[in-house]
């Protein structure tokens, strides 16, 4: 890449992103723990925009994935409150997970009433490229899923080598991360699948007329891939209709929590790899709904849900995928650490969402050695 190009991209990531932890826009709510965060970060709490500006061009020399966070929680719909997933998670992997190799590149800027930019009229687009970029007519999307996916397609068109792991957000911001994977990846003729966990099937077409958020992201993103086979998902269990008809329905496969439990994780990770690899299927995006969690181990999410998967076994099962198949992509999405104020609760989701993380992106880093 030129530098004029390199320039280009850098000016994009200060104009739509923001420091890690600031994209939920407050003016004191949570200071203390952004502090935390940014004292963590760049060993102090003053002067955090330059700081991190600064950072930005180091995307072409840093290790490891790039870390992304998408404080949008408009795309949900039960029990909100995903919109502080990055900063409280990223808090957990720097003090549980300190080994760990990523570069943060910041915080989506959301606007908490927006969504998706196809959704505004030509007035409010205007007036939100004002208030984000102080130009009424700004090449620059403003709704979260919109400037998600634009940043990752100047990620992925412009560093080869780099792969994104991100924090949401409700399950909607997957949408624009897994679709600019998947149309960059098969730019590269590369042949790429899907591993989803979660509580629910997430395959609604839309819900009360809007078709992208945390229940349809993935019916959207599935005529991306080559074919629907290549998606696979883990931990279902809340559904109106039966696995059967969801697999009949959109020819994917789908594994619920008894399904893990009843052939085993190990065993289901080894035949599910086995299938990717008949299909010839090289690398996977992982998008990690916490609510695939049980419960007692994952309360604070917007819908959790009991007789669900423990992470050893959703391990288990990425381990064993991970053993013949590079991840390149990952998400660990709906994490509310403030839904239930119940801390006990909000710390174990935390810690178990980080130790899902820190896996995802040891596998991403070494996707890319
Ligand atoms: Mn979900």
């Amino acid at each position: 890449m030129s530098d004029k190009m390199n320039d280009k991209v850098i000016k994009n990531f200060e104009s739509y992103l923001c420091p890690p932890g600031a994209g939920v826009f407050t003016v004191n709510t949570a200071k203390e723990r952004k502090d935390s965060l940014y004292q963590e970060l760049y060993g102090t709490t003053e002067n955090i925009e330059d700081i991190w500006k600064t950072t930005l061009p180091k995307i072409n020399e840093v290790k490891g994935p790039v870390l992304l966070g998408v404080c949008s929680d408009c795309g949900g719909g039960i029990q909100r409150g995903a919109n502080w997933g990055p900063l409280f998670l990223r808090n957990t992997l720097l003090k549980d997970h300190k080994q760990l190799t990523y570069h943060d590149l910041g915080d989506i800027r959301v606007i908490p009433h927006l969504l998706h930019d196809k959704y505004l009229n030509g007035k409010t687009l205007e007036s939100c490229k004002n208030a984000l970029y102080q130009n009424r007519e700004s090449e620059y999307p403003v709704s979260p899923l919109s400037i998600t996916e634009t940043c990752c397609n100047d990620i992925y068109e412009n560093y080869k080598d780099i792969g994104v792991f991100a924090i949401g957000g409700d399950h909607s911001v997957s949408y624009p991360l897994v679709r600019s994977w998947i149309r960059n990846k098969r730019k590269d003729g590369k042949k790429v699948g899907i591993i989803h966990f979660d509580a629910h099937t997430d395959l609604l077409r839309e819900r009360l007329g809007i078709d992208l958020c945390f229940g349809s992201w993935l019916t959207h993103v599935l005529d991306d891939l080559e074919s629907p086979k290549a998606c696979y998902q883990f931990g279902i269990r809340s559904s109106g209709k039966d696995r059967a008809f969801w697999e009949n329905e959109f020819g994917l496969n789908q594994y619920w929590a008894k399904d893990v439990k009843d052939e085993g994780a190990q065993e289901l990770g080894k035949r599910v790899t086995q299938e990717l690899i008949e299909q010839g299927i090289e690398e996977v995006y992982v998008s990690f709904d916490i609510d695939a969690i049980d419960s007692s181990l994952a309360p604070a999410t917007g819908t959790p849900e009991s007789e669900g998967l423990f992470p050893h076994e959703c391990l288990m099962i990425l381990k064993e995928i991970n053993s013949k198949i590079k991840i390149t992509a990952a998400d660990m999405v709906e994490i509310a650490p403030l839904v239930g104020n119940d801390k006990a609760g909000a710390e174990s989701t935390l810690q178990v969402g980080a130790s899902i993380s820190a896996y995802l992106i040891e596998a991403i880093d070494n996707a890319h050695h």
